[in-house]
């Protein structure tokens, strides 16, 4: 139930399809999905760096590993290690509850913050006061290096941003560090040289429609 998510986002340019081909990437389709961000109105989850989203009526929490709080100050990783992003994945509904409640104590009201019973019942978004704060539809394709167990995906999201992501999903106390370098290897294969942090599609939404949380959230080093 619970995973780490290691990715690497990173610019795609019209060669990216024919190198994915050459390196024998195998295409595993193309969706399309709805994100909805949810936080409570004074931001009090992304500031956090905790990001709870529905795609296809399924719930998701993105909460930073141990690793993501001292990236900045240990100087001990890598540089290519400090171009992905490792974040703990929370699918499980009455989890994602648990963990809100915990964080938002102060914002909500014990007595009313039950977690729910079914799926459909989304009463305890606004009894935790979290609201809709980012919509958007993504096009993605996705691809396999299957010796690898890495994925390769290409989003454009509808608002006019693309960008691609190498990822490797870590059930709970895997290896991160093979993760890493698996990552490394398919950036290698892929030809990425550029050695700056690329912008996931929610950094640009922000900055563009929340410009003010966008600049708290860098100068707070959550972006
Ligand atoms: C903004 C953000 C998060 C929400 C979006 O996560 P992301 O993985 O970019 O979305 P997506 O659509 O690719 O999800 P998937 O389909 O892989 O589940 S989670 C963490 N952040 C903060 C953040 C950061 N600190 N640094 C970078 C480069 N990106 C995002």
């Amino acid at each position: 139930m619970m995973s780490v998510e290691v990715e690497r986002k990173f610019v795609c340019n019209a060669d990216t399809l024919k190198t994915l081909e050459k390196i024998g990437a195998v295409c595993l389709g193309q969706r399309q999905f709805c994100d909805q961000y949810f936080d409570t109105p004074k931001f009090e989850l992304t500031l956090r760096d905790l990001w709870l989203r529905k795609r296809k009526e399924c719930w998701e929490l993105k909460c930073p590993t141990a690793v993501n709080g001292t990236i900045e100050t240990s100087g001990e990783q890598s540089k290519a290690a400090a171009l992905c992003s490792r974040y703990k994945e929370i699918t499980n509904l009455p989890e994602i509850q648990l963990r809100l409640k915990e964080v938002l104590k102060d914002v909500c009201n014990d007595r009313e913050t039950e977690t729910s019973r079914s799926q459909e019942d989304e009463s305890w978004l606004s009894k935790m006061n979290l609201v809709c704060f980012a919509e958007f539809t993504t096009v993605r394709r996705s691809f396999t290096l299957e010796e690898e167990g890495v994925q390769i995906d290409l989003d454009q999201a509808d608002f006019g941003y693309s960008v691609g992501e190498i990822e490797v999903l870590v059930p709970e106390g895997g290896d991160v560090q093979s993760a890493l370098e698996k990552i490394e290897r398919t950036a290698g294969m892929l030809g990425l040289t550029g050695d700056q942090r690329v912008e996931g599609k929610m950094n640009v939404y922000l900055k563009r429609n929340y410009p003010e949380h966008y600049a708290k959230l860098l100068s707070e080093h959550v972006l």
